[in-house]
């Protein structure tokens, strides 16, 4: 089953939209299997969005990211990643449409609530980053049979 690592943003906590954002992969049927509330070290930021290393907002991310709690999760589900991402909405403003967590709750490049992994690669990478592995809990839901056919 695929795995996503998906984590609401100092912004997204400090807005009190952790229970909102949560609340929408339940409903649609993603299983959270990791979940903490932490303050992320700026060693961990710059592993995290190394690949954004050198851009022009890279300075301003680490600052953001680091500047208060957020929540970390891992997520699991057929296709999840893309599912994920496609609840997410777009990275800019303008084009994340209503309906998307973005598009519902963002108005800011920056400050966007949400990280989702955006391939199954990275996912790995950013689930290995932030979680040890007895921190992955499997366990089953009683409601997969009304879940998956
Ligand atoms: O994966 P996603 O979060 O949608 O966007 P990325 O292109 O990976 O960028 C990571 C993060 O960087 C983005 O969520 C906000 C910030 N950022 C920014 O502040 N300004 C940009 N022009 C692009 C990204
Ligand atoms: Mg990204």
């Amino acid at each position: 089953m695929e795995k996503s690592f998906v984590m609401v943003k100092p912004d997204g906590v400090q807005r009190e939209l952790v229970g909102e954002i949560i609340g929408r992969f339940e409903k649609k049927g993603v299983k959270v299997i990791g979940l903490k509330l932490m303050v992320i070290s700026e060693e961990l930021a710059r592993k995290h969005y190394a690949v954004h290393e050198g851009k022009s907002f890279f300075e301003e991310l680490i600052k953001f990211i680091t500047s208060g709690p957020v929540v970390a999760m891992v997520m699991e589900g057929e296709g999840v990643i893309g599912v994920i991402r496609k609840m997410v909405g777009a990275t800019k403003p303008g084009d994340a449409d209503p309906g998307t967590i973005r598009g519902d709750f963002v108005l800011d490049a920056g400050q966007n609530i949400i990280h989702a992994s955006d391939s199954k690669e990275n996912a790995e990478r950013e689930i290995d980053l932030f979680f040890a592995k007895e921190e992955i809990i499997e366990y089953s839901l009683a409601v997969r049979p009304w879940i998956y056919s």
